[in-house]
């Protein structure tokens, strides 16, 4: 039941000042009764009070009006509600993936990307779920949000009309990390967006904008699996704690990482260990096992969201960031 599409405006807002104009009407109403008896009853004008008897008919009246307002503000609620839930059926469709701390938007065609980039004026549904915790996805622009549940796929649509870039952030707190979930929705034109589409799946972080993607593109003649393993490092939310440039976030840096020797405590006690493969894989796997020391353990394992091939592509390019 998708009635008024595309040309309704955004429900939220019709809603709210749909209740909002009924509110200010009956406060103007409702006030205005209020000082008008105020002077029409005082003591000087109406020196003696009479008892008022019941008036059947004042309260049907004010029964029945306020119960057809409430009905009408449920009615608009419930239409943008059907509206907002049901989207267009020719709408793209896009798969998200919430983590801490980052996004993932996984396209039809393969294409993985941490920047929602969308063509202009074509409805975009949106299949959220979360790879850890409760996250939640909100594009203040558009006025949605919607929960990122874990083992659950929950759904949301909009339509993007106007070229530009969009704030998108999770707004369920969701751990320390929680502010660098934001990221961005790209609305650019259709002829962009295919030939962005169309392009090499590399390309896909090419629109990344936060630190490393510099970095990264400096690396790509080095190794076909270094380049995978950097664009992994973009989509599978390693950036949410790591960078590869050299400054310490949340974990280490991944700079010059490879081949250091390093304290890590290992069942409470310390120890030194050299950063090589084993290590890396380790870490990525079991994380608890040695956490490095002077860093909070929160590392998630990476146990099911990476195969062996691509753990390998990240070991590939942790070696390169030297
Ligand atoms: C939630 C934040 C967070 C995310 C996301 C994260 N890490 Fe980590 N990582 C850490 C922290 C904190 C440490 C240091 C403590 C520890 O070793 O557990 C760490 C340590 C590491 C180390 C060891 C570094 C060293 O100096 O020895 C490697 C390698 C690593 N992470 C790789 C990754 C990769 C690859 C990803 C993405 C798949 C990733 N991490 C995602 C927080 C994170
Ligand atoms: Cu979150």
């Amino acid at each position: 039941m998708v009635t008024g599409w595309p040309n309704m405006s955004n429900p939220a807002d019709d809603t709210f000042f749909f209740i909002l104009g009924i509110s200010l009407t009956l406060l103007a109403l409702n006030t205005g009764v209020m000082i008008y008896f105020v002077f029409r009853y005082s003591r000087k004008r109406h020196p003696k009070a009479e008892e008022v008897g019941e008036n059947t008919l004042l309260e049907i009246i004010w029964t029945v009006i306020p119960t057809l307002l409430v009905l009408a503000m449920f009615y608009v609620g419930w239409k943008g509600f059907v509206y907002m839930r049901t989207a267009p059926p020719d709408a793209m469709v896009i798969h998200v993936t919430a983590r801490q701390w980052s996004w993932t938007f996984d396209y039809a065609n393969g294409k993985e990307t941490n920047v929602l980039k969308v063509p202009v004026r074509k409805p975009i549904k949106l299949l959220i779920t979360s790879a850890d915790v409760l996250h939640s996805l909100f594009i203040p622009a558009y006025h949605i949000k919607e929960d990122a549940v874990p083992g659950r796929e929950t759904h949301l649509w909009f339509l993007p009309d106007q070229l530009g870039s969009y704030d998108l952030f999770c707004t369920e707190y969701c751990g320390v990390g929680h502010s660098s979930m934001i990221t961005k929705v790209d609305v650019v034109p259709q002829k962009e967006f295919d030939d962005w589409y169309a392009g090499k799946k590399e390309e896909a972080a090419g629109t990344e904008e936060k630190p490393g993607s510099k970095k990264r593109a400096g690396k790509h003649e080095a190794g076909q699996s270094a380049r995978e393993g950097a664009e992994l490092f973009q989509t599978k939310g390693c950036t949410a704690c790591h960078t590869a440039d050299g400054t310490p976030k949340i974990g280490p840096t991944f700079k010059g990482v490879f081949g250091k020797k390093e304290t890590v405590i290992h069942n409470g006690q310390e120890r030194q260990i050299t950063v090589d493969e084993a290590f890396i894989k380790q870490t990525l796997l079991h994380p608890e096992i040695d956490r490095v020391k002077g860093f909070p353990p929160i590392m998630p394992s990476q146990q099911g969201q990476l195969t062996d091939k691509e753990i390998e592509e990240l070991i590939e390019y942790i070696k390169e960031l030297k």
